[in-house]
Parts: C-alpha cells; structure tokens; sequence
C-alpha cells in the first residue's frame, strides 16, 4: 500500500488531503473524507469562529479519524479562527492565501501541526525555517484564489528545494494524478474539485450538476487585475468579469462583482450569476458518489499505475 511521511505525519491510512472549501467543505465531507482513510479538512472560509467552532464539534461526532480545519488568511476572522483552533485541539491546520508566520509559535506549542498552501519556492523555504510540518504546492489549475505557476512545474522545484514533505495540488483529480505528482517529487496529494461532488458534500446539487457536466475548457481565472485571481467554471458572472475587466473597469467595481457570489452558487444553486469556483479538474470528475469510494478508487488507480512504471 502506498505509504509516505504524510502518512505517519497525519496519522492516515492514505497520504490523501481533501481541499479546504469555503462553503463547501464542511464537517459532513471532512468526516466522510477522514472516515475513508484519508484526511478530511473543514474550511473556515471567511465564516465567523462560532461557525467554525460547531463545524468541529460535528465532527468529532461524525469521526473518530483525524480531521483538519483550513484557515483563509484574508479572512476578517481568521485570528478568532486560529484562537477555536487552539482551544479544540484540532490536530491540523491548512492554511491558504497568505503568510501564516504570526501565528506559528502559538500553533507550534499546542502541537498542532501546521501545512500551509504555498505559490512559490522562496515562500516555502521561509516556511520550513520558521518551523511549518509540511507545504501544499498547489498549481493553477486548482480552483478558486490560485498562483500563477503549474502543478508540473512547481511539484519538482518545491521537493527539491525543501525536506519537509510536499503534498500536489491542482489538477489531480483520479489515481493518474497522484501517481504522477508523486513522481515529481510529492509525498502526499491534496483534491478539492474531485470531493465537491462526493455524496456527503453539504453544497448545492445544481453546484455538484455544474462540475459533472463541465469539459475541458471550461473553466477561466477571473480577477487578475485585482491581484485575486480567482479559477471559476465559465457562466454569466465570468462574462461580466471579463466585459467590466476589458471596459477597463476599476478594481473595486470589480471586487463588487465577486461579492457574495461564492455563497449563491454553493448554497442556493445559483450557478449562472453565482461563482462556481472549480479547478480544471472539473473536466475529469463524471459522477457523484460516496466520499469513501472516492478515495479508495483514487487510490487503488494510483497503486496500479505505479506498479505498471515500476515494470
Ligand atoms: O486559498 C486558496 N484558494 C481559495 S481562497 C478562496 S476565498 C477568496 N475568494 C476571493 C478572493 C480571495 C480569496 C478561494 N479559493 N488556495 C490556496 C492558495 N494560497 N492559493 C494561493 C495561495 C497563496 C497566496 C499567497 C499562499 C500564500 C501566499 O503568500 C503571499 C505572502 O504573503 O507571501
């Protein structure tokens, strides 16, 4: 069985991290994720700290497996975020869009371990110093806020360029995927897109329908101007984003735009004028089904690719 430091690091059966998903991933798809052996990560988004605080205490009654939370840097709560973290005893924590450095020590000394997202080598060489378990490298053709650079390129400069253990992400949506990003260096895999439409996630059917139905190509990275280059699956609010961008539209006008939007989509199925943030992988993901078959599939491809290179 394909065993790594992740593994040992996390304490799970496989070295599997399901993305963080504001609105999308809560304790429902964590718990099913965490239950099926790999581990499951509720995301605080830019929710207040009560929120994330129930989320966690669902699940420790949906698992007995560990879990994680994923902190969003920019949200307004992510200090009163961290503060639940700390007194829950969570055992990790993901952190995206932005530097988690201030809050290492606290994390640090309650043991908790810390894997943030990172965009560039420089960032995860910092983060390594500064005393962080592992990094995520997480490519463009993630969904939602992303980088600039690709899973292909990024994996291999980011394994090389720290010891700690890197986990793929972006772009990895069956056991092909995981078996190449371990090749390029990887210990361990992280998918967000692919558990959006596992039967346990919580978001809106005609979100889950959207993904299922998506092709190649049908996704876009809006936002880039604004310096928040956000990957949503292409509809009318896309359409929107690129008139106002190409009308030269000021940024905050363009921020307005995006406000909200991500909430409709996910809660209230509105998927033409709501965000339905989506990595490329949405091409790949067929069909809606349990969390548990999902990683056991993902990883039993993996195990037989790599068997087959190994020939
Ligand atoms: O965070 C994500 N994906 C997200 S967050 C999100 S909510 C949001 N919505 C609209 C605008 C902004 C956020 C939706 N999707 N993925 C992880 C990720 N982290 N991608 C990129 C980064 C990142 C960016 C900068 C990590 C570190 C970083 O550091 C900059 C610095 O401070 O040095």
């Amino acid at each position: 069985m394909l065993k790594t430091r992740v593994c040992e690091l996390l304490n799970i059966r496989y070295p599997l991290l399901q993305g963080g998903m504001a609105w999308v991933s809560t304790a429902e798809l964590a718990a099913a994720v965490s239950n099926g052996g790999g581990l499951g990560i509720i995301a605080a988004g830019n929710a207040p700290a009560d929120w994330v605080k129930s989320e966690i205490e669902k699940a420790k009654t949906l698992t007995n497996s560990p879990f994680g939370v994923n902190v969003m840097l920019l949200s307004p709560y992510a200090d009163e975020v961290i503060e639940v973290v700390l007194a829950a005893k969570v055992g990790v924590i993901t952190t995206g869009a932005g530097n988690p450095g201030k809050y290492l020590s606290s994390l640090k000394k309650a043991g908790i371990k810390v894997i943030p997202v990172v965009n560039s080598v420089s960032l995860a060489k910092r983060l390594e110093k500064a005393g962080v378990d592992a990094v995520i490298g997480e490519g463009m053709e993630a969904g939602g806020h992303v980088g600039t650079e690709t899973s292909m390129v990024l994996i291999p400069q980011l394994a090389e360029a720290v010891s700690i253990p890197v986990i793929a992400a972006g772009g990895i949506a069956d056991g092909r995927g995981v078996a190449a990003t371990l090749m390029l260096g990887a210990e361990g895999v992280q998918l967000g897109t692919r558990f959006i439409c596992a039967q346990e996630c919580t978001v809106h059917p005609e979100y889950k329908r959207r993904i299922v139905k998506a092709r190649d190509r049908d996704t876009v990275v809006t936002g880039l101007r604004t310096g928040h280059p956000v990957r949503i699956i292409k509809n009318r609010l896309a359409k929107r984003f690129k008139e106002l961008d190409e009308a030269g539209a000021s940024l905050e006008e363009l921020e307005n735009l995006g406000a909200g939007r991500l909430r409709i989509a996910a809660q209230e199925g509105v998927v033409d004028e709501g965000s339905v943030m989506a990595g490329q992988s949405c091409a790949m993901v067929k069909e809606v089904k349990p969390a548990g078959e999902i990683v056991e599939e993902i990883m039993t491809q993996a195990e037989k690719v790599l068997e087959k290179a190994h020939n």
